[in-house]
């Protein structure tokens, strides 16, 4: 039996109707599909700075998103343009922003590192790999400080694990019981170097939250089934118990650690990486799982994925069009905004006055 039917009869997957399973097929494809034209775009020298890609990894941002409510937040990692699009932005604005356009979800001042979609509750992708940990703990903290009931999904990767920060706010969130859900996305690498030779673990990484008197679990990302069933709990206990919990998904990238990843096939064998595309792709393994259910056919399949297809080409026309931002826009949206009337003195508060 796979990892999708040994969870398929959880109750959290069987209030799925077949159209919801088809949403979240639909998903994984917009995902995949942008990132696939993205990979195009930078090749032909649209976009500047780096690219990091989460195709291989797509289960995990769609299958959480699918379970959040209005009270719930996500904060990511730098590998998060995923998460941004199943949190709701629009190809368009992500792909003007990859491109540097002013129409862009930064207004095309951040690429990669500007998938913000704040009201959607997605509180963005952070370049220093772990401090979106202490990010989600202030978030987990407002929403328990208000008396919301919501939990907040903080993704990180497992390099990120063995940053100083993480165990900060990992103290911080048991000691206060805030409602937080930290899940580690495992992809086995961080950057080029894998994971037996970065973690010390006794056998997994989530396991650290024993030391911390939080619970914790391992997730096969191929599964959105497994995923779902899993994360559901540790919402709940965060939502209604106000309790952190630890999560570690594993799952592969299929790319490089960016784009410019010119030893992609050298710290990882050609056998590896098509192990893990042949039989770990989680679109197609649920692409197989619906369709064992009849869930919809073949030729639904493939419109879904000519319909992401179409999505992302629209982004890239719409892109391609847009205006680069004005000069003077690069003094909009920052702190000098607000502190240069500030005459500098030896004491004092600039920002906060
Ligand atoms: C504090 C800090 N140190 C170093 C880096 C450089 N860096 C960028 S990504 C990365 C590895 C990240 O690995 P992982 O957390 O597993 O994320 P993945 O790339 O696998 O998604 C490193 C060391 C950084 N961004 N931030
Ligand atoms: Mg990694």
């Amino acid at each position: 039996m796979s990892a999708q039917q040994d969870f398929a009869g959880a109750q959290i997957n069987q209030a799925l109707s077949p159209a919801d399973k088809v949403h979240l097929y639909r998903e994984m494809q917009r995902s995949r599909a942008f990132e696939l034209l993205a990979i195009q775009e930078y090749c032909a020298n649209q976009m500047a700075g780096f690219l990091m890609l989460q195709i291989g990894q797509e289960a995990i941002a769609v299958a959480a998103r699918s379970l959040m409510g209005p009270n719930d937040h996500s904060i990511c990692g730098m590998r998060g343009i995923g998460h941004a699009l199943a949190a709701g932005m629009t190809m368009r604005a992500g792909m003007a922003e990859l491109f540097g356009r002013a129409t862009g979800a930064a207004k095309g001042k951040a690429g990669m590192l500007g998938f913000y979609a704040t009201e959607h509750r997605h509180w963005g992708n952070h370049g220093l790999a772990g401090t979106q940990t202490a990010l989600a703990t202030g978030l987990a903290f407002a929403l328990k400080y208000r008396g919301e009931a919501g939990a907040v999904c903080c993704f990180l990767g497992d390099g990120a694990m063995n940053q100083g920060v993480v165990h900060e706010s990992f103290n911080l969130a048991a000691l206060f019981n805030l409602p937080v859900v930290f899940i580690i996305e495992n992809n086995g690498y961080a950057f080029s170097m894998n994971e037996a030779r970065s973690s010390a673990t006794g056998g997994s990484l989530a396991q650290r939250a024993e030391g911390y008197g939080m619970a914790w679990d391992r997730i096969s990302g191929d599964s959105i089934y497994e995923i779902r069933a899993k994360l559901w709990p540790a919402m709940e206990r965060a939502r209604h118990e106000q309790r952190p919990t630890v999560l570690e998904i594993s799952t592969y990238r299929f790319e490089g650690f960016v784009i410019a990843d010119a030893n992609k096939l050298i710290y990882r064998t050609r056998a590896e990486v098509e192990e893990h595309t042949l039989h770990h792709d989680p679109v197609k393994l649920w692409q197989s799982q619906l369709e064992r259910e009849g869930a919809a056919t073949r030729q639904h399949f493939t419109l879904f994925k000519r319909e992401a297809l179409a999505e992302a080409r629209d982004a890239s026309v719409y892109a391609r069009q847009s205006p680069f931002p004005e000069a003077k826009a690069i003094t909009e949206d920052v702190y000098w905004e607000i502190d240069h009337a500030t005459r500098p003195k030896p004491m004092g508060r600039h920002f906060f006055g």
